[in-house]
Order: structure tokens, then sequence, then C-alpha cells
């Protein structure tokens, strides 16, 4: 991608370093659930002078001369995003997902109220209350789990934590949940206990505009998402909630959690909605989950316990323990082999979040170029001979070249 020619001239080694990453980018099949290749569009606009303003505010209230046209850009994102998503309003300018969630719980919280989210362990997200997080430092946090046969969401044991502890808010949603989310159901019980619903939709997103993922919008009274995984976007987050409660969400924003709004990451997330409402995302969107629902049961035909036995979204979650295997050597061993997918906790794991039982794989990536049942099929084939064979070097290299070939096929980046 030739803007990197301009590093180049004033710095060799940050040049060389992007070169070899886009390289990386190219030749493995990137299966990081939570990633994807944001397209050409969105990276320029990232890489655009709009990094160079300060806008403190919101459009028609910043404290700074000189935003007339980022009034305008910011206004297209909130209306993109309003319509995009069904929200009543949207505040497009939190920096990341955790700095929506935090945003929210600032918002609406004092310190020492209670959450109620979805552990860690069984697939939460730190920011849903985990104790190394702020959400867990600054409020006090209790957490369902998910049951321990089926792997899913048991609500009836969220309503009777919910009973229980009396959160303030509670939150639905989660990074390696595989299955759907039943909205309504917590609206429910969130009304039981007059909590706040929170539906953390960073995973789903894409998969939720699609209308093929269930939609938290009628039922929480505040939902972020990041839109840099399914949606395909720039890394970032936003926070849509009824209108009664934006003046809190925005003040909680800006000045509250942050300072100066991302102008240039805020043009892109206008880009990533505009594209987001197109016939060809839902396209995408419906190869993405055709694909992770054939690699589960092609991965699950092949012995592999797959989580919840199969998927209702775009990631999959493989517990390795009947393969005697742990997270971490196989996410290495795949790695190696051309195949980027993080090692993962099982819910109940007894290793530690750095060893792990299990892998979690997504298809957003390999959707984005192109990939589809032949290729999966491919893939599933793949990761069982590597698997099979983690310290064959030779099986992993010979895995790495078939799969550089494969890559060549379906190019990224191609300017
Ligand atoms: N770190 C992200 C993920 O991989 O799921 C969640 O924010």
């Amino acid at each position: 991608m030739n803007h990197t020619n301009y590093i180049e001239k004033v710095d060799k080694e940050i040049a060389e370093l992007i070169k070899k990453e886009l390289k990386r980018q190219r030749e493995k099949l990137l299966m990081i659930a939570s990633e994807n290749y944001a397209d050409e569009a969105i990276l320029q606009a990232q890489g655009s002078i709009l990094t160079n303003k300060y806008a403190e505010g919101y459009p028609g209230k910043r404290f700074y001369q000189g935003c007339e046209y980022y009034d305008e850009i910011e206004n297209i994102a909130i209306a993109r995003a309003k319509k995009l998503f069904g929200a009543e309003h949207v505040n497009v300018q939190p920096n990341s997902g955790s700095q929506a969630n935090q945003s929210v719980y600032l918002a609406m919280l004092a310190p020492g109220d209670t959450i109620l989210g979805m552990n860690l362990a069984a697939g939460g997200h730190l920011t849903h209350g985990a104790s190394a997080s702020s959400s867990g430092k600054l409020y006090k946090t209790f957490s369902y789990m998910v049951d321990k046969e089926t792997y899913m969401i048991d609500y009836n044991e969220v309503e009777r934590l919910a009973l229980e502890h009396k959160p303030k808010i509670i939150v639905a949603g989660a990074s390696a949940y595989p299955r759907e989310i039943d909205f309504k159901k917590f609206r429910e019980i969130a009304d039981k206990v007059g909590a706040y619903l929170l539906a953390d939709i960073a995973h789903y997103a894409g998969l939720v505009v699609a209308g093929l993922y269930p939609d938290p919008m009628p039922y929480a009274d505040f939902v972020t998402t990041t839109t840099h995984k399914t949606l395909k976007g720039p890394r970032s987050g936003i926070i849509m909630c009824k209108e009664k409660y934006a003046k809190q969400i925005n003040s909680a924003v800006f000045p509250g959690m942050q300072g100066g709004p991302l102008m240039h990451t805020i043009a892109a997330k206008a880009i990533c909605f505009k594209e987001a409402m197109t016939p060809e995302f839902k396209k995408y969107q419906q190869q993405l989950l055709v694909n992770s629902k054939l690699l589960a049961s092609e991965l699950m035909a092949r012995g592999y316990k797959v989580l919840t036995g199969g998927t209702d979204c775009h990631l999959i979650l493989v517990d390795l323990r009947p393969n005697n295997l742990t997270g971490k050597d196989a996410a290495i061993a795949l790695d190696e082999a051309g195949i980027v997918i993080n090692k993962n906790g099982v819910p109940f794991d007894t290793q530690s979040p750095f060893i792990t039982s299990g892998i979690r794989i997504g298809t957003p990536s390999i959707t984005a170029r192109g990939m589809k049942e032949k290729e999966i099929k491919l893939i599933a084939g793949w990761i069982d001979t590597v698997l099979k064979n983690i310290a064959d070097v030779r099986v992993k290299k010979n895995t790495a070249e078939q799969i550089k070939k494969l890559c060549g096929k379906f190019p990224i980046y191609k300017c």
C-alpha cells in the first residue's frame, strides 16, 4: 500500500515492520474472531489529515474553532449509525468498546454500585465486571456462568443472581459466546429488579445489522459495540441509547472519559456505517455465518469438542482437553502453520488464562477475502492435521506453504 512510502522516507525501521505485517496479513489465514480486514477507504480516512484537529465537545458545541467540517462528519456518522441500528441516540466518540462500556457505567452508576455481567471465564469481557478491569475495581460486581452441561447461558441462574444481588445494571453480551443471546429474557430479568440493561454486541454487531443475530435495540437501555470486528470498520467503539439518556451518556464520554475525539476515526466509522447498509455487506454476513457453521461441523466430524455443539455466529470455541492439548500449544502450532487463532479459556477451565484449554476460531477475515465452503473444508483439514502433528516441523511447513498458495488466490490490499 503506497502510503507506507512516506513512512519509508522518514522511518525505514517502522516502514519495514509495516511491510512485514502486510505480508503476514496477506499470506496467513487470520482467524481471530475479533479481527477483520478494514477496506482501503476506511484505512485512508484513518490515515487522513483529520487527525490534525482538536474537536472537544459535540457538533455545534465545540471548545475549539475550525470544527465546521468535523461537525458535518460527526453528524453524518451519528445519522448513519442511528439508521443502521435503529437507535434513538448515538455517541460515536468512544475510542474503543472498553471505553464505551466504561462510559455507560460512568453515566449511570456511582462507585460501589452493583453490576451483574457474564463471567470472563464463561466468555464475558473484562469490562463486564472482571476484577482486573476498572469495572471490577470501581463497582461491586457479580457474574453469571454458563450451564455446566450445555455451556449455554442459564437464564434461571441469571435471574437468581439478579434477585439476590439487585444489580443497578445487567450486562448482556460476550467476547467468546458462540450462541444467540436472548435479550428479551434479559430485559424481563432486568425489569424484575429495576436494573438497566446494557447489551454489548461488539462481536455480533455486523450480524445484528444484517438481521442474522438477535437485535437488542428493542430491549436494552444501552447498546455498545466496537466497529472493527464483524462490522469491518476502524478500530473503535460507539454507544447507542434511548433519547432520555442522551445527555448523561454524552457527558460521560466527554468530558467524563475522554478528551479530544479521534475525528479521523469518526470519519472512518461514518464510512463503515454506509458500507454496512449495502446488500454486499448483508451477503458478506450471510457467508460469514455459513462459513463458521460449516467449520464447526467439519471440526466436530473430525472428533473435536466444539462447545455448545456448534455456533450461531462468527466464532467457534473448541475444548482441546480431550485431545490432550493446551490452547497455548495449539495456537502456537497453528500460527507456525499459517492459521492465526487465539488460545481461549473454556468455561470452568482449570488452566490459567496464559495457557488455557481451548481455542477460539473466527471467520470474519477469511470471509472478507472471499473464502467460501470449499476453502472452509480445506481449513478444517489443515487445523486437524496440525493439531494431530503439533510437534512435526515438516507438517507445519508444508501446511504453511499450501495456505500461502491459497491466500494468493484471495488477494487483499492489492494496490
Ligand atoms: N479483545 C476482544 C476479543 O478478542 O474478543 C474483545 O474486546
